[in-house]
């Protein structure tokens, strides 16, 4: 018999129940959750909802690292229920200032081998120690704090072999670049990418981490390294040796599929505006002006990151025509770069420096000029995600941010490649007094609850027939910055689900919840990867709120599939792409017999404009058509722990 790959051990090492084999779900016992404010308040509302007493994980945390900007009284109010939820359930709290969720992770709690589902889809970063990490919609995470196991489509393992050593000035980010220009946003979907090969060794965790990172935009589940030497220096250098275990893939184990990246041959690389997987080298665009570089984000904000950065910096100034924000990834990076001289370094080039925090990343502050052009660290370019629809984002890693930051035009780093190499520190500095820990029993302890917070609404039962107008008819790669805008406006209302669906489409169409209103519902068509980007589910649960009971597309990025499922709003797929083709906007469609469809996994469509009727599919395991017919997630769960 063949050896057994990464994925598989942690996987088999998990699993509760349920299929294998490819098609079939895979069902993991969760060992750590983590949530972070803008998707952690209404899991926790959802939490609250199934009324269980305290978390059943071994290790639950609650950052708050988006929504920090505090503009209005709705952020801090939101901190603070984040933090009453926290200590009456027996969460960690990590307070506003200690950094990004994923890089304190890393930092502080994840743990080789054992599995982490988080709400928000970069979770994957953890995927550097040796765990599986996935990310998913909150109320997958309220259940699983609940004690429910997670399910996802078996995975195809696709290893990725990486030969050779990086040159200098290139770097992890360059290496999943050159993933994502081979793979595509959607050549991840269904897929666990497994790193291994000789040049594995030479990538510290955080390295590894930029690139489990940036494997969300691949839409892959999660992607994985081995536990090894590096992350058990890591490890001891964080204080934490005895979180070390050693895992890795048998001789000879088998992959459904392989590429093999040749690190020597690598150059660095940009993902031009506005996919990521737009990738070519940094020399085929060199010398364009740029208007800002972001230095940070959960991709690109280690130690390291920034030390490599002024490395470049030192001694040099930032151009006159370009701003250079830095915002480390978290407060243990903060104070080490303090200590080191390292932000002195950066101040003094002329950089300005952010909070600990998402930030620009997701069009929190540093919005660019009216077609600006931005190189930022961090991992996606949607148009408009960086506040200013009309900017240009280009995807970089830090070190052709600082060089370009300093030329004032994108530039290869490698023009700085004599500057001296920055290896990991031995001992991280590590202070956990901006972590609250929980008190053994917090049952009686009161929540302050802002004005800004509404309960969820219960959802009503699926129906037999969906009647209605097709809202919208939309392209390829609809992300869910499309279908809910970020922003610190938007995003401040994530825990007030009738406020924030008032955006809902504000992207595609400002007019969509009227026009939804007015219609009293519908449906949705889309082509491939719809929902692809966030783990937000308000960007289901907005649609569902303001009627619409079924999305037809060519297919969906996994974390929003889910999402509509947990919504109760019915995701199909066409069976044939010219039916696709053939909506328009405003048509009205009819699905009779909805119970027998979801039974046999075939609808007919009726177009009532042009009179043709169409195939459409589900897809779905037999536990997520459980969860539709019982309205939603929600409506499922509580039943079943009310013994129903
Ligand atoms: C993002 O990068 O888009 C976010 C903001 O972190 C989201 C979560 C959210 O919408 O709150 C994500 O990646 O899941
Ligand atoms: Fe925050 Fe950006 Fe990372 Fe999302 S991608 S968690 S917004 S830093």
């Amino acid at each position: 018999m063949a050896g057994k790959n990464i994925v598989q051990k942690l996987i088999d090492s998990h699993r509760v129940e349920g299929g294998a084999g490819k098609g079939a779900e895979a069902i993991v016992r969760i060992d750590q959750t983590l949530t972070q404010d803008t998707t952690g308040t209404m899991a926790y509302l959802q939490f609250e909802a199934l009324g269980v007493k305290r978390v059943k994980t071994e290790k639950s945390v609650s950052y708050v690292d988006h929504n920090i900007l505090q503009v209005g009284f709705e952020n801090a109010d939101d901190h603070n229920f984040l933090q009453d939820i926290a200590a009456k359930y027996g969460i960690i709290f990590s307070r506003p200032g200690n950094g990004i969720c994923h890089q304190v992770h890393l930092e502080r709690f994840g743990v080789p081998g054992k599995t982490l589902l988080g709400s928000d889809s970069h979770t994957p970063t953890a995927g550097a120690l040796g765990m599986l990490a996935i990310g998913a919609g909150g109320l997958d995470i309220a259940l699983a704090m609940a004690g429910f196991p997670f399910s996802f489509p078996e995975p195809k393992v696709l290893h990725v072999e990486l030969k050779g050593a990086l040159p200098p000035m290139v770097s992890a980010k360059d290496i999943v670049l050159e993933v994502l220009r081979r793979l595509t946003v959607k050549g991840g979907v269904g897929k666990i990418l497994e790193y291994g090969g000789e040049g594995v060794a030479a990538l510290s965790v955080p390295q590894r981490g930029t690139i489990t990172n940036m494997g969300a935009e691949l839409g892959a589940t999660t992607s994985v390294f081995p536990s090894d030497e590096v992350t058990k220096r890591f490890l001891e250098a964080q204080g934490r040796g005895k979180d070390y275990a050693p895992l890795a893939a048998d001789p000879g184990a088998a992959y459904d599929e392989e590429i093999v990246i040749d690190l020597s041959a690598l150059e660095p690389l940009v993902a031009l505006p506005h996919m990521p997987d737009k990738v070519v080298t940094v020399r085929s665009v060199a010398g364009k002006p740029v208007d800002q570089c972001f230095i940070g984000s959960c991709t690109n904000s280690s130690y390291y990151d920034l030390a490599v950065s002024a490395s470049i910096l030192k001694g040099r100034h930032v151009a006159d025509r370009t701003s250079l924000v830095v915002g480390p990834g978290s407060r243990q990076t903060l104070l080490m770069i303090t200590r080191d001289g390292i932000l002195t370094d950066m101040v003094t080039s002329g950089a300005r420096i952010l909070e600990c925090a998402c930030g620009p990343c997701i069009g929190i502050g540093q919005a660019p000029r009216t077609d600006g052009v931005s190189l930022r660290t961090s991992n996606r370019n949607f148009e408009g995600r960086s506040g200013t629809k009309s900017a240009q984002v280009f995807l970089v890693s830090a070190e052709t941010a600082a060089a370009s930051a300093v030329r004032g035009v994108i530039t290869d780093p490698r023009e700085f490649a004599g500057i001296a190499s920055v290896g990991m520190p031995e001992r991280f500095l590590a202070d956990d007094s901006m972590f609250i820990f929980p008190p053994e029993s917090g049952e009686e302890l009161p929540v302050r609850r802002g004005p800004n917070i509404i309960a969820l609404q219960a959802f009503e039962p699926l129906s037999d027939a969906i009647e209605g107008e097709v809202l919208l008819a939309m392209g390829d790669n609809i992300t869910t910055d499309h279908i809910l805008p970020a922003g610190s406006k938007i995003m401040s209302l994530r825990s007030n689900l009738p406020a924030i669906s008032e955006y809902c489409f504000a992207a595609v169409d400002p007019t969509f919840p009227e026009r939804a209103r007015a219609a009293g519902g519908g449906l949705l068509v889309g082509g491939e990867n719809y929902g692809q980007g966030s783990s937000r589910e308000h960007a289901a649960l907005s649609p569902r709120f303001l009627g619409v009971k079924a999305v037809i597309t060519l297919s969906y990025a996994r974390i929003h599939r889910q999402n509509l499922v947990n919504a109760g709003i019915l995701p199909l797929v066409f069976e044939k792409p010219e039916d696709y083709r053939a909506i328009k906007q405003g048509d009205r469609l009819s699905i009779l017999n909805i119970g027998e469809g979801l039974a046999r996994d075939r609808f007919a469509v009726k177009n009532e404009r042009s009179g043709a009727t169409f195939m459409a599919r589900h897809g779905l395991s037999a536990r997520q058509i459980e969860l539709l017919r019982a309205g939603g997630a929600l409506n499922a769960a509580r039943r079943e722990l009310a013994g129903g």
